[in-house]
C-alpha cells in the first residue's frame, strides 16, 4: 500500500478546514432543522484529515478506477460527509443547502450511493459499511487494484453481530487495504455504550480477531496525520484506528451529551453558537 495522497495541507490549514467543516454542519442542521448534529461533529476532525489528506480521490474523477474508497458506516452522520464532500469541491455549498433534507432534495439523511459518485455505498442501517467495505478490500486484491478501503464506524454500531463476522472474514483474508476508523464518543442514540452494550475491553477484541490495532484523540489533527501518515499498521492484517472523540465537538452545551443525537438547534441556540466563534 504505497503512499497516494493528493492533498498536502499543513497541520495549521487542516485544523482550519476542520473548524470550517464544523461550521458548515451546524448551520445546515439549523437551517434544515435536522438531527444527528452530535455524530457529524464527532467525526469532522477525522473526515478532514482524510479527505484533506489521506484519501486518493480527486472531485474530479470521481470515479477513477485506483481512487480509494471511504465508506461512512455510521451513515445517519450523513451531514458530516455531504459537509467535507462540499469543502472538498464534489459541489458547491448553496447545492448542499438546496438538496438536504428537503422535498424532493438529492441528499437524504442518510447517505445514497445514487445521488452522487464521491459517495461508495449508500448506509444507515448500522453494521452494512463495514462488510461492504470489506468487500471492496477483497475485490481491489482479486483484481491486483491498489486501492485502500477506508471505513468509519460507530461504537454503538459494534453492538452489531455484523461487526464482528466481518472483523474474523477481514482478517482470516489478510485485508491490510481495509483501514477502519471508530468513531469512540462513547454514545449511542439512547445512552453510554458502556451502559446498552458494554464493548470494552475493546482494544483486546481487536487484537484476539488478530488486526492491527492503534488507539488516537479523534480531535487532535496533528495525531490523526501522524497515524494515518503511517498506514497500514501492518502489511498482512487490517488495520483499527480507535479514534476517542467527542460527540457534539464544538458545541460547547450539548458536546459529549445524550441530546447531541436528536436535538434541532434552535434560533437561540443559534446565536449562542455563532457568538461563541467570533
Ligand atoms: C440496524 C440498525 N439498528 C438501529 C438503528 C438506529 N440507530 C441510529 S443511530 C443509532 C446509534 C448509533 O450509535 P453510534 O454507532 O455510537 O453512533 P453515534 O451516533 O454515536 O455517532 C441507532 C441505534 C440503525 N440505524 N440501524
Ligand atoms: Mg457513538
Amino acid at each position: 500500500m504505497e503512499k497516494k495522497n493528493n492533498s498536502r495541507l499543513s497541520i495549521r490549514d487542516l485544523k482550519r478546514v476542520a473548524e470550517d467543516i464544523k461550521r458548515t454542519i451546524i448551520k445546515t442542521a439549523f437551517l434544515t432543522k435536522s438531527q444527528h448534529i452530535g455524530s457529524s461533529l464527532s467525526i469532522s476532525d477525522l473526515m478532514t484529515v482524510l479527505y484533506f489528506r489521506t484519501l486518493n480521490i480527486d472531485p474530479l474523477k470521481p470515479k477513477k478506477t485506483d481512487r480509494d474508497r471511504f465508506i461512512l458506516s455510521k451513515g445517519h452522520a450523513a451531514l458530516g460527509l455531504y459537509a467535507t464532500l462540499a469543502h472538498r469541491g464534489f459541489f458547491t455549498y448553496n447545492y448542499l443547502l438546496k438538496n438536504f433534507n428537503v422535498d424532493g432534495g438529492k441528499f437524504g439523511t442518510h447517505p445514497d450511493m445514487d445521488v452522487l459518485a464521491g459517495i461508495e455505498s449508500s448506509s444507515g442501517s448500522l453494521g452494512y459499511g463495514l462488510s461492504i467495505g470489506a468487500g471492496m478490500a477483497l475485490a481491489a486484491k482479486i483484481n491486483r487494484e491498489n486501492y485502500n478501503v477506508y471505513v468509519i464506524i460507530g461504537d454503538g454500531e459494534c453492538n452489531e453481530g455484523i461487526i464482528w463476522e466481518t472483523a474474523l472474514f477481514a482478517a482470516h483474508n489478510r485485508l491490510n487495504n481495509l483501514i477502519v476508523i471508530i468513531d469512540y464518543n462513547g454514545w449511542q442514540a439512547f445512552g453510554r455504550t458502556k451502559d446498552v452494550m458494554n464493548l470494552e475491553p475493546f482494544r483486546d477484541k481487536w487484537l484476539a480477531f488478530n488486526w492491527a490495532v492503534y488507539e488516537i484523540d479523534g480531535h487532535n489533527i496533528k495525531e490523526i496525520v501522524k497515524n494515518l501518515d503511517k498506514l497500514p499498521l501492518s502489511p498482512d492484517k487490517p488495520s483499527i484506528i480507535i479514534a476517542h472523540t467527542k460527540k457534539g465537538k464544538g458545541i460547547p452545551f450539548l458536546e459529549d451529551t445524550l441530546e447531541s443525537h436528536y436535538h434541532c438547534l434552535s434560533k437561540e441556540e443559534m446565536e449562542k453558537i455563532i457568538s461563541g466563534y467570533n
